[in-house]
């Protein structure tokens, strides 16, 4: 027993590591990546396909889409009009990790990206555990998953920063209470970020690409006095 939680420690410890390089090199190149989590079929491709649709003429943006198997969500990207997506089918395995992202990045023109989005095997547990150099996971919760899930579920809404409760066309169709869902995930992490949408029906939407916009915004602005800042110190180094 204690060897398996040994072997489970070094395994996530060799994640964080490369995590960590992943995470250096896209905050050197002033790029910002996300983590899309969720249960199978809560909307992680609709929205990826709807921001695409929405921000791709303003924001160069790269895709991840994970898979257990098949390149689905890979095709409904690139149909979407997603000119930098990569397919990563993890062929067994629950959730991505470190070593799976790091093995597709090369694929990537890394200089001409602006956002990176990944989006995870579909699986509410394991992804939560692996860091893959993301600034942010997104937790996306449909309205047909029930609003218990926060409580079922705290380690993946802990570690988010944004929940996205997809779905809202569907309210009405079944018990889930979105005031509950929130005062849920809030109970289990008070400071996430909440956006109430409809992939299908387009509602909230415009309130997602605004707050992304912003966040890249905001990141690119660090971004340039940081690179500012190391000109600055070059050149008073060659002085
Ligand atoms: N009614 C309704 N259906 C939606 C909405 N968003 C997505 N769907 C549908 O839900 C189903 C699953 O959506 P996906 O985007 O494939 O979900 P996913 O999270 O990417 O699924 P996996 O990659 O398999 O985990 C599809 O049939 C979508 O058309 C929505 O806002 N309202
Ligand atoms: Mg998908």
């Amino acid at each position: 027993m204690s060897k398996q939680v040994n072997l489970e420690k070094k395994v996530l410890s060799e994640n964080d590591l490369l995590a960590a390089e992943i995470r250096k090199q896209m905050t050197e190149r002033g790029i910002v990546s996300l983590n899309l989590v969720s249960s199978p079929g809560s909307g992680k491709t609709s929205l990826l396909e709807q921001t695409l649709a929405a921000l791709s003429l303003d924001l160069r943006i790269g895709l991840i889409a994970g898979d257990v198997q098949t390149e689905n969500d890979a095709n409904r990207l690139v149909r979407a009009g997603g000119k930098m997506v990569r397919p990563l089918m993890t062929g067994g395995a629950c959730h991505l990790d470190a070593k799976m992202v790091s093995r597709v990045l090369p694929d990537f023109d890394l200089a001409g990206l602006d956002l990176l989005l990944i989006e995870n095997v579909g699986n509410l547990v394991c992804p939560s555990s692996f860091d893959l150099g993301e600034n942010m996971k997104v937790v996306l919760i449909s309205t047909t998953e029930g609003d218990d899930k926060p409580l079922k579920y705290p380690a993946m809404f802990r570690r988010s920063s944004v929940m996205v409760i997809n779905k809202i066309d569907l309210l009405g169709t079944s018990d889930f209470d979105i005031t509950r869902v929130k005062e849920n995930a809030r109970r289990i992490n008070p400071d996430l970020e909440i956006f109430e949408v409809s992939c299908r029906t387009g509602a909230g939407l415009e309130r997602w690409f605004e707050w992304l916009v912003d966040l890249m915004a905001k990141k690119q602005k660090v971004h340039g006095e940081r690179s500012d800042v190391a000109m600055a110190d070059a050149d008073s180094e060659q002085r």
